[in-house]
């Protein structure tokens, strides 16, 4: 795991985000009391979070998912995201409005984080098994990002796997460009889907490959993640927003992650677009070590403190050099390492 490195401003925006939640605890405490008092709640039991909505979330039960409610949370509960599974009661009667009340959060298997803007580390999604981080011809994807999408993955244990969605906008003028960017990615044991919710193309390889287990979807706004939701599944309804005419990006149309449970199997977590994923948090050798095939050669350098930018004796540029690492996962490494530097 990675170690936080925290400056001041850091820390006491840390402190702030802290009191905030505390407050918002107590509120949600009041209301949750409330509807325990009012009683008219059902014996406790497991169930799977499948949206939030900030104070409340949307609970479906394990062993009855056709009683789904939203729930308060009981004050001892920090946050629940998409994906948690949670002891809670649900509500038998009218007085407590049909709102049953979630009493504790299971153990997490696995979470998917990012730092959000004030530079706290935010649960996205929780027990993924995968993540999919989709990619288009339109909004242009940058390799940089990819890259960093792949470190979060690999930080985390999580298997990431590249959609290229929107196939049918591959043209003479893009296809090179984008061969050139997914080239290095097979090779590393990231497969590579190419898909379109236009013509269909890959829809039956990406149900198969998502049959098992939980998978979320990441990418910038506008790559099509709710329109792939409802390709996959018709009956959906996630909500899709054309890109913007003027910078051809997306315009941020899903606001909260939600879960949907797919015919063929496997659950699917729809998420909203993000401009940057962050990586801050993260020290030099988790960076490093975030590059699969830079492993074996981390620590092999003859200086201890070898920047890996032509030092004599460099085990990562000897690798270079040999082709087992290319040039532009280098190239990647270093402009994220720098980026690191000055988020820092
Ligand atoms: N040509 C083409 N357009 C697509 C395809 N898939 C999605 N789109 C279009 O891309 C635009 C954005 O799709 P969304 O599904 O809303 O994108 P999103 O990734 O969910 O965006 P956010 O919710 O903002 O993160 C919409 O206008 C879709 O119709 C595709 O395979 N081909
Ligand atoms: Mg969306
Ligand atoms: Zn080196």
């Amino acid at each position: 795991m990675s170690k936080r490195r925290l400056n001041r401003r850091q820390q006491w925006r840390i402190d702030k985000i802290q009191k905030e939640r505390e407050a918002r605890a107590h509120r949600r405490a009041a209301s949750a009391e409330q509807v325990l008092e009012e009683g008219d709640l059902g014996p406790e039991q497991t169930g799977l979070v499948i949206a939030n909505y900030g104070t409340q979330v949307l609970v479906e039960s394990a062993a009855d998912p056709a009683l789904r409610q939203r729930c308060h949370l009981r004050a001892n509960i920090d946050t629940l995201v998409t994906g948690d599974r949670v002891a809670w009661s649900p509500a038998t009667g009218d007085s407590s409005g049909g709102t049953g009340v979630v009493g504790a959060r299971l153990e997490r298997q696995s979470e998917l984080q990012r730092p959000d803007r004030y530079g706290d580390l935010k649960t996205v999604a929780a027990n993924i098994d995968r993540i999919l981080i989709v990619i288009a011809p339109y909004p242009e994807p940058f390799a940089n990002a990819i890259d960093r999408y792949l470190v979060a993955a690999e930080t985390t244990g999580i298997a990431p796997l590249l959609l290229l969605n929107k196939s049918d906008r591959i043209d003479d003028g893009n296809r090179e460009e984008l061969e050139d960017l997914l080239a290095p990615y097979p090779g590393l044991g990231y497969p590579v889907l190419r898909l379109s919710t236009k013509t269909g193309e890959g829809l039956p390889a990406l149900l198969e490959t998502l049959a098992g287990g939980t998978s979320v979807f990441v990418g910038q706004s506008g790559v099509g993640k709710s329109s792939l939701v409802n390709a996959l599944l018709p009956s959906a309804g996630a909500r899709t927003g054309a890109l913007s005419e003027a910078t051809q990006k997306g315009t941020h149309t899903t606001t909260a992650a939600e879960l949907f449970h797919l015919p063929s199997g496997g659950d699917l977590i729809d998420s909203p677009g993000i401009r940057e994923f962050g990586l801050w948090h993260m020290d030099e050798q988790s960076l490093l070590e975030g590059f699969v095939e830079f492993r074996p050669f981390i620590g092999h350098c003859r200086f201890r403190d070898c920047r890996h930018q032509g030092e004599p004796g460099c085990a990562i540029a000897g690798a270079l050099a040999r082709g087992t690492i290319s040039e532009r996962r280098m190239d990647s490494f270093l402009r994220l390492r720098n980026s690191l530097e000055s988020e820092n």
